[in-house]
């Protein structure tokens, strides 16, 4: 990406070298460029979702978007929301969505997603599983060539009775791809992190490809304590990815 604003007529325009941040505002951007008015929008959580949750708020603030209604997919995204002005709801009450935005952890070449680093997991694949669209924003980071592979946390929801246990049975599934299960606690503390469903989530750490994902989605759905995890498969109708080059959309 290149700048023409600081460039004189006889020197080439200098690069201009963009923050993550700012590419996350890219793609969120691009993202609401798919909202319309009267749509039930499933309003994600995290850095790059916040940037579309602002937007979202500044058009209807401004009259160019009308009767939206948000469904949240955490207590810091409704309080955002809330302060942005755009009207919620809940699933109860809109079993159908017609659009949800949000961020990821990784994406994989065939869309399928890791998501729950920022503890959000469970209601995201609540509300983004019930949308007709779910259209996710990352910057090129986020890019991977298998779930799991890049050495960062595959998140599982679990309840809080003996976590031990099921961190245990976790990562005995696992065993073969190397697997280390870790309870998730705030940096300043040993304190468990705790979600917005009042659960605990193990990340799980793998050595090696966990091969067959849906394999591995059934067997670590099977395991009681579990309550969710972050692989979010065959989900996402649109990845919009912002990287120095500019935005690509990938589309399912
Ligand atoms: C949420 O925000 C999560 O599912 C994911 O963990 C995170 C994405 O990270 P970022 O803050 O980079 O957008 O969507």
């Amino acid at each position: 990406i290149l700048s023409s604003s600081s460039s004189s007529s006889s020197s080439p325009p200098s690069p201009v070298v963009l923050t993550q941040d700012e590419l996350k505002k890219i793609a969120a951007y691009k993202a609401v460029e798919y909202v319309e008015s009267g749509m039930v929008l499933g309003l994600g959580t995290g850095s790059t979702a916040k940037h579309a949750v602002a937007r979202i708020g500044e058009l209807l603030r401004q009259g160019k978007l009308k009767n939206i209604v948000g469904i949240p997919t955490s207590k810091i995204t409704h309080e955002q929301a809330l302060a942005a002005g755009i009207p919620l709801s809940d699933l109860d009450s809109h079993p159908v969505l017609d659009l949800a935005i949000d961020g990821a952890d990784e994406v994989d070449p065939f869309l399928n997603l890791v998501k729950g680093r920022g503890g959000s997991l469970l209601r995201e694949k609540m509300v983004e599983g019930a949308c007709k669209k779910f259209v996710v924003i990352v910057d090129e980071s986020k890019l991977v060539k298998h779930l799991g592979g890049s050495g960062l946390a595959m998140p599982v929801e679990i309840v809080p009775f003996c976590w031990k246990f099921t961190a245990q049975r976790l990562q005995s599934l696992f065993a073969d791809a190397g697997c280390v299960a870790k309870l998730r606690t705030f940096a300043e503390s040993d304190k468990p992190f705790v979600t917005d469903n009042g659960n605990f989530i193990v990340d799980l750490y793998f050595k090696k490809d966990i091969g067959d994902l849906k394999a591995a989605s059934d067997a670590i759905l099977q395991l009681a304590g579990v309550v969710e995890h972050g692989m979010f498969l065959d989900m996402a109708t649109t990845v919009i990815i912002a990287g120095e080059l500019g935005v690509t959309c990938r589309v399912r």
